[in-house]
């Protein structure tokens, strides 16, 4: 038994990850496509799963799975989400952008809201940003109700897939051994030794739109349409964590004891919250973790009683991308929606 999966993207940062995913979650595979462009196809991959020669995306190809996994751009997903699930074909989770706001896709975080895939095919996996704060968020709101949420974001290079990585690492070798600074590409300025309050395009409002994504995509994924949200999110220069600072109001009163209760108990967050002994969240601990670590906790004054500050880190490849795919087709073979979505 098990499925057939495929992954599009798969010689990418987080196609890689999904591999990985798939196998330290046990995903029961009985076969595995690896598509990729016309540059990688007919080479041969080592995976936990055997040898996989990687091929060209095909329609036909990868319609014969039971899961595909979209981890390519989102002119792709546009072009190829839809065609993929018509009749009997996968179920396709897209980690773009281009399906999210749909109101006919669900926007899924499995531990808060798999039921919204209910007799869907295409199903929309969120930006890191959003996917790794509502971590903690979701909890605090079942518990407190958030009114409102202010979100400053530390981003790593790795939202910007291998060519960030590799862009920051070779600007920081290129720096500490010349002391000259090579021009940056895939960045709106040289990342090392700096931060740049600028991911992806700016909006109309001034605002960008990773920073709309994190209030689009909250709202969306809590089912509150008109929560108050506001991300300022900057980019510095780690690798593949992303840190966010978070303030919110509630509707109930909080403190930090009631909050450190709530997220101790949360699915997918590991409290990391000990100042006294220098424990708090930090890129380097959260890589590599599946959950996301909360800490920095404390009660503000700002909003009286009903105000929280918190930090969060999540590692950006994973929660934020690979693992909330992987935990999707998890969460749909479990639950037996996927059956409900196929019969559909
Ligand atoms: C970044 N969050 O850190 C972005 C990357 O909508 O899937 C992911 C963009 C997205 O640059």
């Amino acid at each position: 038994t098990g499925k057939k999966v495929g992954i599009v993207g798969a010689t990418g940062a987080v196609g890689e990850e999904i591999v990985g995913c798939l196998e330290k979650r046990g995903f029961a595979v009985s076969e595995l496509k690896l598509f990729a462009s016309a540059r990688s196809a007919g080479k041969v991959k080592e995976t936990p799963m055997g040898e996989v020669t990687i091929q060209e995306f095909s329609l036909e190809s990868a319609r014969d799975c039971d899961f595909v996994f979209l981890a390519v751009g989102g002119d792709f997903a546009k072009e190829y989400a839809e065609k993929l699930t018509e009749g009997s074909g996968p179920i396709v989770i897209d980690n773009s952008s281009a399906w999210r706001m749909d109101p006919d896709v669900p926007l899924v975080v499995p531990e808060i809201n798999l039921e919204a895939c209910k007799g869907k095919k295409l199903i929309a996996n969120p930006n890191c940003t959003t996917a790794i704060a509502i971590m903690a968020l979701y909890p605090l709101h079942k518990e407190f109700g958030v009114k409102k949420c202010i979100v400053s974001t530390y981003q790593a290079a790795s939202g910007a897939g291998a060519p960030g990585m590799n862009e920051l690492l070779d600007e920081t070798k290129k720096y500490v051994t010349t002391g000259e600074m090579p021009a940056n590409k895939i960045f709106a300025h040289p990342l090392p030794l700096n931060v740049i309050p600028h991911i992806d395009v700016f909006q109309e409002n001034l605002y960008t739109k990773e920073e709309m994504k994190v209030t689009w995509e909250t709202r969306k994924i809590l089912d509150v349409p008109d929560m108050a949200v506001s991300c300022t999110s900057v980019r510095i220069p780690t690798m593949r964590a992303h840190s966010e600072a978070v303030t919110i109001e509630t509707e109930k009163p909080i403190t930090t004891e009631s909050a450190r209760k709530v997220l101790e108990a949360a699915a997918g967050v590991t409290l990391v919250d000990d100042p006294e002994a220098s424990k708090y969240p930090m890129p380097l601990t959260a890589t590599g973790k599946y959950d996301v670590e909360v800490g920095r906790v404390r009660a503000n004054d700002v909003f009286g009683e009903h105000g929280l500050d918190f930090f969060v880190c999540g590692d950006q490849l994973l929660r934020g991308a690979a693992l909330n795919a992987v935990l999707i087709a998890e969460g749909l073979v479990a639950s037996g929606v996927e059956a409900d979505a196929v019969a559909a």
